[in-house]
């Protein structure tokens, strides 16, 4: 890239700065939380608003204008309203580039970093949110099917790494990817779940915490926060959701303590 390039798009970069950017997000939430490291690392400040799951915040007519599918995280750029945090990510990356590394422009680093971002939406994070996560807030069970397709995630996911040899999800930077692949996996330790069998996870998973010590810290807020739920369930008795099951808590009467 020309100097007059480089100036040019750094100015442009401070004067973005300046514009004001929300991230609505969910405390204890992987995809926001992957949004989170993303605006960590990218060094830009922003709006946190925090919306409450529990109370349903996401599922009301006014949240839906900022995404129709009533999920979090949204992204607001200055009016610029997105969801879905894949893309989220990507639009930051871009937008606001702080490294080369991060998001790649090398057509093959970063087909590698979409691929990664495709797999964690389409398999990884899929199966360990089913496994994990819906039965800590809905009324499911872990199964034995459920458990077999996370197992498979993971094998997956060791199976790149092995292949690649590289430090990182897709590259042997940290790039947007692993920010997704890293709430994902902590998913797994705030239950406990051995994923020792899969060495390459595992040592991928340890080097990040290590590198990208502020990084974890935001993460490890959330692991701790689903490891409470895991031992003590919130109760969403109260919420009417369009998908999921509600698990029907019985009160306790005062006779009962
Ligand atoms: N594909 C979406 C998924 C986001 C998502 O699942 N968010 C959860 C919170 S962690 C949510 O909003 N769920 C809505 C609900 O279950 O009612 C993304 O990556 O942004």
């Amino acid at each position: 890239m020309c100097l007059f390039c480089c100036r040019h798009s750094n100015s442009e970069r401070d004067l973005s700065r300046n514009m004001v950017i929300t991230l609505y997000s969910v405390s204890d939430g992987p995809p926001s939380l992957a949004v989170q490291q993303c605006l960590k690392y990218l060094d830009l400040e922003y709006n946190l608003v925090n919306v409450d799951f529990g109370l349903g915040e996401h599922m009301t007519d006014d949240f839906a204008k900022k995404n129709p599918q009533k999920e979090i995280p949204v992204l607001d750029d200055n009016g610029f309203q997105l969801g879905e945090s894949n893309a989220i990510l990507q639009y930051l990356a871009d937008k606001y580039p702080k490294d080369e590394t991060l998001y790649p422009k090398d057509l093959q680093e970063r087909a590698l970093v979409n691929h990664r971002l495709c797999f964690n939406l389409s398999t990884y994070y899929r199966y360990i949110s089913e496994y994990v996560m819906a039965p800590i807030f809905f009324d499911y069970q872990r199964t034995p099917l459920g458990l077999r397709k996370t197992t498979i995630a993971l094998d997956n996911f060791n199976t790149y790494l092995k292949r690649t040899r590289t430090k990182y999800a897709a590259t042997n930077n940290i790039t947007i990817a692993d920010f997704q692949l890293v709430t994902a996996t902590m998913c797994l330790e705030a239950i406990n779940f051995d994923i020792s069998d899969y060495t390459f996870v595992k040592t991928w998973y340890a080097n990040y915490k290590e590198e990208y010590p502020e990084l974890w810290k935001l993460v490890e807020g959330g692991m701790k926060e689903i490891s409470a739920f895991e031992k003590n369930p919130p109760d969403l008795s109260h919420m009417v959701h369009p998908i999921h099951p509600v698990r029907k808590q019985t009160k306790l009467l005062n006779s009962d303590l």
